[in-house]
């Protein structure tokens, strides 16, 4: 008897037409066998889907050249299809389930003549925790398999755990033939599936990132009880050995990556990384707040990255294990065969091939690489990949973090007052949008929880399970936000970054442990005089009055967008939220303080 996985792949190839079915076990041998099909017969465009690249400098590493409009998520594409479509929201794109069903089947008619369908079978989160999720996706490029097998513990195993079962999380995808007009990503969390066509991009073809472990999973956590979101997680270490865990909340290409495994500035502290973009948060059997990363590979931004930077991450690319570590859209020394991209160490190269493939001229003020090129690269490559990656339970959360990209105004770290302020906290955060989604950059959007482009149901009702979440637990983490990318009247920042983020994060720490004093604004706690830890660092001391300055007036128009984005929530807007958004915009004008 066919097993429900078997009869799901069934369905899928008949509708699909591949020559091929090709189930995945996760084994060695199979690596180099999808490494060959891209290097070799698969093609986008006139480029093969892999090249290798210098295997003495870079271990394991190859350059993927993506279709030239095909190089971020795109949001205006990506829809959320409840039956009711109040359950989607004002945030979300809707279509019905019937009609989008529709539409996806006439676009995969025999789209997949001629190629292979890859069946990939895997788990987010570690196969023993009890928070973890079965999943399989059918794709048809070996960029998307080799990209699966790193981004997440896939294998035979897993189909084994599914057994006859059909309780597994369903993803469709086909690159067609890459046409923007026929490019769609479409959720269905009513039945846990994705279908995803037109695009071979991380978050719009890798389906068990944003697709599922965010917008199925936050649907399916607000179901549950739980929260899937877009954060890293982290261990701090002092010199006693304490570990404090704490999770980040930032929006695309807004620094989590760096967070997550910074090299600390001050001696005291040493960093553990669990995760750069996703956490799955559970409240524990001791009430209070757990985190899993359910993914197993890095997929981070490669321009900006360097030793000076991000030394943990150069480590990190440049290590091999079990794994190949792909580069895909960054510009090619053609001298050494290495990658490169702006803001590697070193020298402008002499000769560059761009991210399509050609002949770089640094006269004509292009970028070499594309702004949103980036690495595949599997956790375990990390040097401080915390030993607790692999606990099943998770880490303990003490603190989280809300952060953007704010060239004004937000300032460099603020303390929520209580749970449902931070709830609020998070539910005004706005952030400069980047390169990681297609669409203008620089420009100012509210970002909820850094989770606008992932929360797969209706932001109100979002909101409103935040703060249930929080009467939940007796000692629910505290809740900041952070901002590194305040600037100066020049445009220059005024934060250095980076490895001097832990003195953020000291603070926060401190302030957990009743150690660090803090002074109130009308936006929360600020950092009290002395109390902000400053010793050997390097700016010039105005920068930091400037980096703490709450300006009144210029928060008025910001006060008046954050009630605009909020309003359209109606009704389902918790009245804790409007609460907190009246008493700030009244400090804000009359003064007054927190009671
Ligand atoms: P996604 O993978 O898109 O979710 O992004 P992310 O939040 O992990 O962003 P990432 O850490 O990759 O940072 C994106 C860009 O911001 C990179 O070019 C970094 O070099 C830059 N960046 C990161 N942290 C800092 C910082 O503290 N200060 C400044 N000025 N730039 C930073
Ligand atoms: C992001 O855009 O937030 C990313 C990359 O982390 S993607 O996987 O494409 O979503
Ligand atoms: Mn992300």
């Amino acid at each position: 008897m066919a097993t429900a996985i078997e009869k799901w792949v069934d369905e899928q190839a008949r509708l699909y037409e591949p020559k091929h079915v090709y189930w995945c076990d996760g084994s060695e041998g199979e690596a180099h066998r999808l490494m060959e099909m891209g290097m070799r017969e698969e093609r986008i465009g006139q480029h093969e889907v892999f090249c290798e690249l210098n295997q003495k400098l870079w271990p394991k590493a190859y350059l993927h050249r993506s279709h030239p409009t095909d190089v971020a998520r795109t949001e205006h594409l990506t829809y959320v299809c409840h039956s009711d479509r109040e359950a989607t929201g004002p945030t979300n794109n809707w279509m019905h389930p019937r009609e989008a069903k529709e539409l996806m089947t006439r676009l995969s008619r025999g789209a997949m003549r001629g190629k292979t369908m890859y069946v990939l079978p895997y788990m987010m989160g570690h196969p023993d925790s009890p928070y973890a999720k079965a999943c399989v996706q059918v794709t048809d490029v070996s960029y998307v398999a080799v990209s699966m097998r790193i981004m997440t513990r896939l294998g035979k195993p897993i189909l084994k755990k599914i057994g006859k079962s059909e309780n597994f999380v369903k993803g469709i995808h086909s690159v067609g033939d890459f046409d923007p007009a026929k490019r769609f990503i479409m959720h269905f969390p009513e039945e846990s599936l994705v279908w995803s066509v037109g695009s071979g991009y991380g978050g719009n073809a890798l389906l068990g990132k944003k697709c599922f472990s965010l917008r199925i999973a936050s649907w399916l956590g607000y179901k549950q009880g739980w929260l899937a979101e877009h954060m890293v997680i982290m261990g701090i270490e002092d010199l006693r050995g304490n570990v404090t865990y704490i999770t980040a909340a930032m929006p695309s290409a807004c620094g989590k990556t760096n967070l997550a495994m910074l090299e600390s500035a001050l001696p005291e502290y040493r960093v553990w990384t669990l995760g750069d973009d996703i956490a799955w948060l559970n409240i524990g059997p001791d009430g209070r707040l757990y985190a899993i990363n359910p993914e197993s590979g890095f997929f981070g931004v490669a321009p900006g990255t360097s030793m000076k930077t991000n030394p943990n991450m150069m480590r990190t690319l440049k290590t091999s294990n079990f794994y190949p570590t792909l580069f895909t859209n960054v510009a090619l020394k053609t001298d050494t065969n290495e990658p490169w991209w702006e803001g590697l160490d070193g020298a402008l190269p002499d000769h560059l091939l761009d991210w399509q493939g050609q002949p770089w001229d640094p006269s004509k003020m292009t970028k070499a690489a594309h702004p949103n090129s980036r690495f595949t690269v599997s956790l375990h490559n990390c040097p401080t990949l915390s030993p607790e990656y692999d606990n099943p339970q998770g880490v303990p959360i003490s603190a989280i973090i809300m952060g953007g990209r704010r060239s004004r105004l937000i300032p460099l770290v603020t303390e929520a007052f209580n749970w449902d302020h931070g709830v609020f906290m998070g539910a005004r955060m706005g952030s400069e949008t980047t390169a990681a989604a297609a669409g203008r950059v620089g420009v100012l959007r509210r970002d909820p929880m850094a989770m606008l482009p992932f929360c797969g149901y209706n932001m109100g009702d979002y909101f409103r399970h935040w703060i249930n979440i929080g009467r939940m637990m007796p000692r629910p983490p505290r809740i900041y936000a952070m901002n590194a990318f305040r600037v100066n009247e020049r445009g220059e920042f005024l934060w250095p970054g980076f490895g001097e983020n832990i003195r953020i994060l000291k603070w926060i720490i401190d302030r957990v442990n009743g150690r660090a004093g803090a002074k109130e604004t009308p936006l929360g706690l600020v950092p009290s005089a002395n109390s902000f830890p400053v010793e050997g660092l390097d700016i010039p001391r105005q920068n930091l009055s400037q980096l703490f300055e709450v300006n009144e007036g210029e928060w008025q128009e910001e006060v008046e967008e954050i009630k605009n984005f909020l309003d359209q929530f109606g009704h389902r807007l918790p009245h804790e939220i409007r609460h907190y958004c009246n008493t700030m915009a009244a400090r804000l004008q009359f003064g007054g303080r927190h009671t």
